[in-house]
């Protein structure tokens, strides 16, 4: 199989809503590889005319890294049309077995080009926001190895952004709980991302410079989920609640 048939079964499966086997189990894919295929996969979005609205992480958090068995930090694409607002009803039908995250992100209002250093990250940011992330595996079973999620787009599905924070706001310790309807399903601390969100901001610059991304102005990073993935079932109504930082809900 060519990479460009590779990343055209993944397109297909995430719009038809159906799941596919891995590949890494008969074709040796090296990271590099990988990442090359997210960009053909990517590529069929905005040939359908959406664009690049930014980037997220994944396994940035032990809860993550031990709920998958993958322990290397990754990074996907996000289109704009993967944002959906705080209070939106999203089909359930348009995705296989979807998971919510609570997550943090970044808005960035100046290109990042290069790695930066903690002290430099500031400057880049315009404000910091509560978020939440629907993932949705194209694999059978949520199951792959790492170079299979990469090539997947690291299983990016859909993204919810909520309350702007100042970017000076403490965040580096803030309890979180993931509700589904109405019963605390997850909770744990934005500190699990990598001790502190702002951490995972500096491993973005790294791992994009890395593999030739720019972030650009106006985009969102996403630090990665803080607790392990919650299934949702139809009809679920689902609220991502953030500490002094109010509550961002979504239902299916
Ligand atoms: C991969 C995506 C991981 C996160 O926040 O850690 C991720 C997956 O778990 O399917 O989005
Ligand atoms: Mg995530």
């Amino acid at each position: 199989m060519s990479k460009e048939d590779i990343a055209k079964e993944l397109h297909n499966a995430a719009m038809k809503s159906r799941p596919i086997a891995q590949f890494g189990t008969t074709y040796a894919m090296d990271l590099n590889t990988a990442y090359q295929i997210q960009e053909l996969n990517v590529q069929h979005r905005l040939d359908m005319g959406d664009h690049i609205s930014g980037i997220k992480l994944g396994f940035t958090s032990k809860a993550k890294m031990i709920q998958m068995g993958v322990h290397e930090l990754i990074w996907g694409r996000l289109t704009h049309r993967m944002e959906y607002a705080d209070g939106d009803s999203l089909s359930i039908d348009e995705f296989i077995h979807p998971r919510v995250e609570p997550e943090i992100a970044f808005r960035i209002k100046k290109k990042i080009i290069r790695p930066l250093s903690t002290s430099e990250l500031p400057d880049y940011v315009e404000y910091v926001c509560t978020a939440m992330e629907v993932i949705d595996s194209r694999y059978h079973n949520f199951k792959f190895s790492l170079a299979d999620v990469i090539a997947d787009n690291c299983s990016s599905s859909s993204y919810i952004l909520g309350k702007r924070l100042k970017s000076d706001t403490d965040i580096s310790n803030l309890g979180i709980a993931l509700k589904v309807n109405g019963q605390n399903r997850a909770i744990g601390s934005s500190g699990a991302i990598m001790g502190n969100p702002w951490r995972a901001l500096l491993e973005a610059s790294r791992i994009t410079y890395k593999y030739g991304f720019q972030i650009e102005e106006g985009m969102i990073v996403m630090a990665g989920a803080a607790t392990e993935a919650v299934a949702v079932n139809r009809s679920d109504k689902i609220e991502a609640y953030f500490e002094k930082c109010g509550s961002l809900k979504i239902s299916f």
